[in-house]
């Protein structure tokens, strides 16, 4: 990875990951791109280009104005939006990571997709989820991220594409919100934690799903990216965890930093629904065995972080 192109680049991991890989490989080397320009540091601190993935000419024309040597694809509509706007969804992201693997092709770059725990499905086995099992997720998100690993493996073997990615889980961060997932309660209770004392989730009090603190979802990409293609027999998409955990014990983990934080619970019947198709928890031994993935933040450790975060920020 030398010179590296974003695609939703102002999204939840864009706006950190970009800031990130500028950090490491340098400001002008990592080109951010998104759908619309925003006063974001990930938009200001290095090049920007305004680029609709579905739009392959832009796309190609952006990686080859910068000749970049790596794609990192992460525009796409999350869980509950998809579900909302399944035509939308499908179109998007899978009109955009098609046009994305072809622009790696032509280019020969090196491919970096996410893939999710919304690609397992009811008849996943719900705990300990190996690497490789039955996916048949009952989403249209979940239909396009299997679609999409298989995808990536398709460029990889009949190209030779590069192509690597990572099952994330829910990711929490306080630098930017996700928008449109299932496990977006995780954000918001801290933020709610921080500014008001209480919250009130749309996920049941006992629904376990993975769940993962930002600075080690970017680490697993990095290291991944920069492992040893040899060493690699999964690449798309690597099963990732740090922690398997319900709203009950995140509450509780804030209550230990927050006296007196208030939890309830109004569930939402179509995010709970999804919820409760995906795995409880899953197994990250592949990753684990092929390129050392490792974490640093339990629960515990990251409600710390994120209070504290969050207290400076708001
Ligand atoms: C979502 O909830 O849709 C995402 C995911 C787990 O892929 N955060």
């Amino acid at each position: 990875m030398k010179r590296i192109l974003i695609t939703g680049a102002l999204g939840q991991i864009g706006s950190e990951l970009t800031l990130k890989l500028r950090e490491i490989y340098g400001a002008d080397q990592v080109v951010a791109t998104d759908i619309k320009k925003n006063d974001s540091e990930a938009a200001q601190s290095g090049p920007f280009e305004t680029v609709d993935v579905t739009d392959i000419k832009q796309m190609m024309e952006t990686a080859k104005k910068y000749k970049v040597d790596t794609i990192m694809h992460l525009a796409a509509l999350l869980s509950a939006t998809a579900e909302a706007k399944p035509v939308v969804a499908w179109n998007l992201n899978m009109g955009g990571l098609m046009n994305a693997l072809e622009t790696a092709r032509e280019l020969k770059t090196q491919f970096f997709t996410p893939s999710s725990i919304g690609a397992f499905g009811p008849c996943t086995p719900k705990h300990h989820t190996p690497q490789d099992t039955i996916m048949r997720p009952t989403t249209m998100y979940g239909v396009n991220k299997v679609a999409g690993e298989l995808l990536a493996d398709y460029y990889y073997h009949k190209y030779g594409v590069d192509t690597r990615g990572l099952r994330f889980p829910g990711l929490i961060s306080y630098v930017a919100l996700p928008g449109g997932g299932t496990t977006d309660y995780a954000v918001e209770i801290y933020y709610e934690a921080v500014k008001h004392g209480r919250y009130t989730s749309y996920i049941e009090k006992g629904t376990f799903m993975d769940m993962m603190y930002m600075p080690d979802a970017l680490r697993a990409i990095i290291d991944l990216m920069e492992a040893d293609s040899s060493r690699l027999k999964h690449r798309n998409a690597f099963n990732v965890t740090a922690m398997s955990v319900a709203p009950g014990d995140i509450a509780a983990s804030i209550a230990n930093y927050i006296p007196g934080f208030e939890m309830s619970y109004r569930v939402d019947p179509d995010r709970q629904r999804i919820a409760e198709s995906w795995p409880d928890s899953i197994d990250a031994s592949a990753a684990r065995e092929e390129w050392g993935f490792t974490y640093e933040y339990d629960l515990d450790k990251m409600t710390q972080d994120m209070i504290e975060k969050l207290r400076e920020k708001l």
